[in-house]
């Protein structure tokens, strides 16, 4: 068996474009497996699947397999009283939904899928089929109890899948959408530890929840009674990158060489801090910066909000003599190594003597 997992695309119509690219990336990337699966909030919400279901169809229409599609809780907003299995998103897609699970079979793999439900309730009474195949993997949408120790599971208000749900299942391996940080995670059952996957958003990130990184898809293998994962990262979807600079020291030039691995598809965020003289100095840094860099990526995001503006410091004797010790030492020593202490200095240095000067006065 080998299969493609995707989750959490959140297609919508305000992002139209950049949505569409990359649904067609995760298809193209099907060529030669057997299925795709997509664990829910594929649709930002109803309404957006409703609008998009049409370029969706188009897309799906060319794919040669079937497409699993697990119903999340984002594709529950807006809906009223309709369904999404009253949607035609193509032929090949087979719409799960409901609080019902679904069972599939395939070369030797059994999956269990389970669309998002608001509350976990009456699985006491489903009659899940004893194992038959070699292995049973799990696929739904939200969190599962016990895997998110670190945080407080009900931040996100949804409801958490019951450890004794994925007991009864006697899965081996369980796989959710939702989560848009790619993480993996055990949860201890009854008897034994199973591993739970959360593959990320294969899309979006929230900047709010420092979603960094890239975004992936889940190619799932199974064969000589070995799983294996692997995590396939998407070119259209870009990377959310997060940087932190003091604006004393080599900033430019370091922008320069991380911008080299920059692509157009990219969210990037550069917080910058240090001591400037005045407000008009610290804009024409900002506002260079950005002139330069705001077309090459999807999102640049500049902030100065911890720049401390400080007035004559340029006066101070003490900091233009250390600023010129600095810049011949830095003359001096070329290597990598003393550039970077050289720049930890020369941040720190201009600290404390602006520490001191702030206290003399
Ligand atoms: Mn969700």
């Amino acid at each position: 068996m080998n299969i493609i997992i995707a989750s959490d695309l959140h297609l919508s119509i305000k992002e139209k474009e950049h949505s569409l690219s990359i649904l067609e990336e995760i298809f193209m990337n099907t060529i030669g497996k057997d299925a795709l699966f997509l664990l829910g909030d594929i649709f930002d919400s109803f309404t957006d699947a409703e609008e998009l279901r049409g370029d969706f169809k188009r897309l799906a229409n060319n794919l040669k397999k079937p497409i699993y599609y697990i119903v999340g809780n984002h594709e529950k907003i807006g809906i009223l009283d309709r369904h999404m299995e009253q949607l035609n998103l193509g032929d090949r897609v087979i719409i799960i939904d409901g609080p019902m699970y679904s069972q599939f079979y395939i070369k030797g793999v059994d999956i269990i899928a389970l669309p998002y439900q608001d509350r976990y309730e009456n699985y006491y009474q489903w009659k899940i089929g004893k194992k038959e195949e070699d292995i049973r993997i799990f696929l739904s949408h939200g969190i599962a109890e016990g895997s998110m120790w670190f945080t407080d599971e009900y931040e996100d208000n949804v409801a958490a899948i019951p450890k004794d749900l994925l007991e009864i299942f006697s899965s081996d391996i369980v796989i959710l959408g939702h989560i848009h940080q790619k993480f993996e995670a055990k949860v201890m059952l009854e008897n034994r530890n199973i591993d739970v996957i959360y593959p990320g958003s294969s899309r979006i990130c929230r900047l709010s929840k420092s979603e960094v990184g890239e975004k992936y898809i889940i190619s799932l293998r199974y064969e000589d009674k070995n799983l294996n994962i692997d995590y396939i990262s998407l070119q259209r979807a870009g990377k959310y990158l997060r940087y932190e600079f003091n604006i004393n020291g080599a900033l430019n030039e370091n922008l320069d060489i991380l911008s080299n691995d920059w692509n157009r598809e990219d969210i990037i965020e550069v917080k910058i801090s240090g001591i400037v003289e005045s407000d008009i100095e610290a804009d024409k840094i900002i506002k260079n910066i950005e002139s330069k860099y705001k077309n090459k990526v999807r999102k640049f995001i500049i902030s100065s909000k911890s720049i401390l503006i400080l007035n004559n410091i340029s006066k101070e004797n003490i900091l233009t003599e250390f600023l010129s010790v600095s810049d011949n030492y830095k003359k001096e020593k070329s290597d990598d190594i003393s550039a970077e202490i050289l720049e930890l200095a020369k941040i720190m240095g201009i600290e404390r003597i602006v520490t001191a000067i702030k206290g003399r006065k």
